[in-house]
């Protein structure tokens, strides 16, 4: 085993080393590979469309260097309680109006209080009721809370694990990446599905993108939905002033993604606002085929209805259909 250059000072397995060699075919090569993969496990021109909503914002104990809502840095932002159940109920009858087909509902806490689950399952409840699919992210799970979540009828549970387990200590030191894995097992075992992706941007080697690409493809299963967000920068942040990735590095990841999860819905997620529109269609081509919709994401803004409305129909995209409910 040799080591590669650029900071990875571990060695290398032989999947990184394979992956990395996909990583850096030649652009043409990479991506025509990639497209025949998409090709081969969905409609190349339909996209997922998914509509977030913070159900409880800021005020987080936990560090997460790259958020505007961690209380350990000085963004600005003003914390709030947890949502009532209706108006969160509004708030999807509108996303579902809009075309969104599923409802992601975060919370800004390092774990949810059992004190909160009984709202948590009505909100689950109310909006699969809209016939929506339902997504959660509230942070880590015990066995019994993700067993409630199971039965109300959450659909999919997003938890990141950001980044390579080597630089995840670098961005957050209130928990150990071990956690992570630990909450995306209890989810899996509870019988919801699994959306777990991570951050590009934040000063990570290519080989820690690749790492964590390798961690979520290895998965027992691996995850049903894969969120791939370029870093937003938030003012006051610890990751404030990080250098932001190189377009074709995000989409030459957003490729050895699609290779290594053939069949996984791949999320451009946060950071849309500052990619152009050919820089989308050339994520697009190389095998996302979901985004988040709608004029926020969580706290920081999204491109919105008008300019997605006009990029679908620039580059002949539609909106994914729901598969109907077995
Ligand atoms: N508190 C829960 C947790 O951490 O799992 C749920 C909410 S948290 C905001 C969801 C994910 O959003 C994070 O894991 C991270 O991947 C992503 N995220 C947060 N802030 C971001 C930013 N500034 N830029 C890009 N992605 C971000
Ligand atoms: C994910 O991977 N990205 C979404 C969702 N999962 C919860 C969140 C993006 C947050 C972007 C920063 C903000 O809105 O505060
Ligand atoms: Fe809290 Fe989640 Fe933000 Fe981390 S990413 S500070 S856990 S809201």
């Amino acid at each position: 085993m040799e080591e590669i250059a650029s900071g990875w000072t571990t060695p290398v397995s032989a999947a990184l080393q394979e992956a990395l060699r996909v990583y850096n075919l030649p652009f043409n090569d990479l991506l025509f590979h990639a497209q025949s993969v998409h090709r081969m496990n969905f409609d190349p021109n339909a996209v997922q469309m998914s509509r977030l909503l913070s159900i409880k914002t800021g005020g987080c104990a936990e560090d997460c260097g790259y958020c505007s809502q961690s209380a350990h840095y000085p963004t600005g932002l003003k914390a709030s309680r947890l949502m009532e159940v209706e108006k969160v109920l509004t708030e999807a009858r509108q996303a579902k109006d809009a075309g969104a087909t599923r409802y992601c509902m975060g919370a800004a806490w390092r774990s949810p209080k059992d004190r909160d689950m009984d709202a948590l399952v009505a909100m689950v409840e109310g909006v699969k009721a809209l016939g929506m699919e339902t997504c959660m992210t509230l942070g880590m799970l015990t066995e019994p809370q993700a067993g409630k979540l199971a039965r109300a009828g959450l659909d999919y549970y997003n938890h990141n694990i950001d980044t390579s387990e080597r630089f995840y200590p670098e961005i957050i030191t209130t928990r150990i990446f071990e956690d992570r894995l630990d909450t995306l097992e209890t989810v899996r075992a509870a019988g919801i599905k699994v959306c777990a992706g991570g951050i590009l941007g934040m000063g990570e080697t290519v080989e820690d993108r690749i790492s964590m690409l390798l961690t979520l493809a290895n998965l027992p299963v691996p995850p049903e939905s894969v969120p791939i967000n370029q870093l937003i920068p938030i003012p006051g942040s610890k990751l404030a002033h990080a250098t932001r990735v190189d377009p074709i590095d995000f989409v030459r990841t957003i490729a050895l993604a699609r290779i290594l999860m053939p069949t996984s819905h791949l999320r451009l997620s946060a950071g849309r606002t500052e990619m152009s529109d050919e820089m989308q269609a050339l994520c697009f081509f190389a095998g996302a085929n979901s985004i988040f919709v709608g004029d926020t994401l969580l706290t920081a803004d999204n491109p919105g209805e008008d300019h997605d409305t006009a990029l679908f129909r620039r580059l002949g995209l539609a909106p994914m259909q729901l598969e109907p409910a077995r």
